[in-house]
């Protein structure tokens, strides 16, 4: 009889204890959500032990919100690949000061840059990937000079523009007309052959832009940057100019059949470029007249390349020759390719008239 009662109490006080942990258990759950820190601060008192017993009987794998976060934190970097660049970069300072007295020197510019490109002067970004593969494409001669210049202000506004991009100076061989829209042509040919470049910018090596803004990467239209150079007092000198500064991606590049091949001597060939654009139904891109400023290195007119009086009259003819002559009749030889950390420097026969 003694026995029968003394097991019905120790059944009810196993129960009472069983029903006293539940109440705790689940009290200690529905305050989990809301503050994960105080399971960490009270790890020691009397509840936390008797849920980690209850856990350990029922079997229960309660996810701790606070070492669970830990453990992602230490694996995701590990895990991951880089993402893509912000649309606009965030290392972008606005208005450059750009000056030209400076007696620098190659040397001094490739000491103070290379070492953040790869050789043939190719760039991309260390944290992210860039939105746009881009060739710069320079037509050149005999102006080293400029190009020391060019690359000691442009290659810093590149690197913070994020862009993976390319330098390429195409230097006209020999003392021949010039023939700054075929040398263009050019660049895009050898630039496609280095890499899957997707945007190409076309650049005369004199023009530095002294706003960072301005974005050496393609747009839905064929883009002129070049809309404010101090040379015409920072506007545009005609309404259609499409001269100094340009992007074309890919497609709008194939799309207008690249640039004429038969511009020889100065002026013309963008006025050409424009009209093939507005053929093919595409309109101009440009940045506004602030972020579009730039500065021209000032220089006496080149040899061998003087006004040529036929280029005007052959604009009206744009829509009759344009399938015609561009990339799909272009004809050069290359004579050397150097690879220096600043830029790819391609030395090309134009097979020019002489002049
Ligand atoms: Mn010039």
């Amino acid at each position: 009889m003694l026995k029968k009662l003394f097991r019905v109490l120790a059944l009810f006080a196993l129960l009472s204890l069983a029903c006293y942990v539940l109440l705790l258990f689940y009290s200690k759950s529905n305050t989990f959500d809301i503050k994960p820190y105080n399971v960490v601060k009270g790890n020691n008192s009397l509840s936390s032990v008797i849920k980690e017993t209850v856990q350990a009987l029922l079997e229960i794998k309660t996810e701790d919100p606070k070492t669970n976060k830990g453990e992602f934190q230490t694996q995701a970097p590990t895990k991951k690949t880089l993402g893509p660049c912000p649309d606009t970069p965030p290392n972008l300072v606005g208005p450059l000061h750009v000056e030209f007295d400076n007696k620098r020197t190659l040397d001094e510019v490739r000491n103070a840059i290379s070492s953040h490109l790869q050789e043939g002067g190719r760039y991309k970004p260390p944290d992210c990937v860039a939105r746009q593969k881009v060739a710069i494409i320079i037509p050149f001669r005999n102006r080293h000079e400029h190009l020391k210049h060019w690359l000691f202000y442009l290659h810093p506004i590149l690197m913070r523009q994020q862009l993976d991009y390319g330098v390429y100076i195409i230097n006209q061989d020999g003392e021949g007309v010039f023939n700054r829209a075929k040398l263009m042509n050019i660049g895009y040919v050898e630039a496609v052959k280095d890499y899957d470049y997707e945007c190409f910018v076309f650049s005369d090596i004199d023009l530095v832009p002294i706003d960072d803004r301005n974005l050496y990467r393609c747009f839905d239209n064929p883009r002129h940057l070049a809309v404010a150079m101090d040379k015409f007092n920072y506007g545009l000198p005609y309404n259609t100019y499409f001269g100094g500064v340009s992007s074309l991606s890919k497609n709008q590049y194939l799309k207008i059949n690249g640039f004429p091949n038969t511009y020889w001597g100065w002026g013309g060939e963008d006025d050409d470029i424009f009209n093939r654009i507005k053929l093919r139904g595409m309109s101009i891109s440009r940045p506004d007249m602030v972020v579009g400023k730039y500065k021209m290195i000032k220089h006496n007119r080149d040899l061998h390349n003087e006004p040529n009086p036929k280029n005007p009259g052959k604009l009206g003819q744009t829509q009759w020759t344009m399938d015609k002559d561009g990339i799909n009749s272009l004809e050069y030889t290359v004579k050397t390719i150097v690879k220096d950390r600043l830029y790819t420097f391609i030395t090309v026969d134009v097979q020019a008239p002489p002049s």
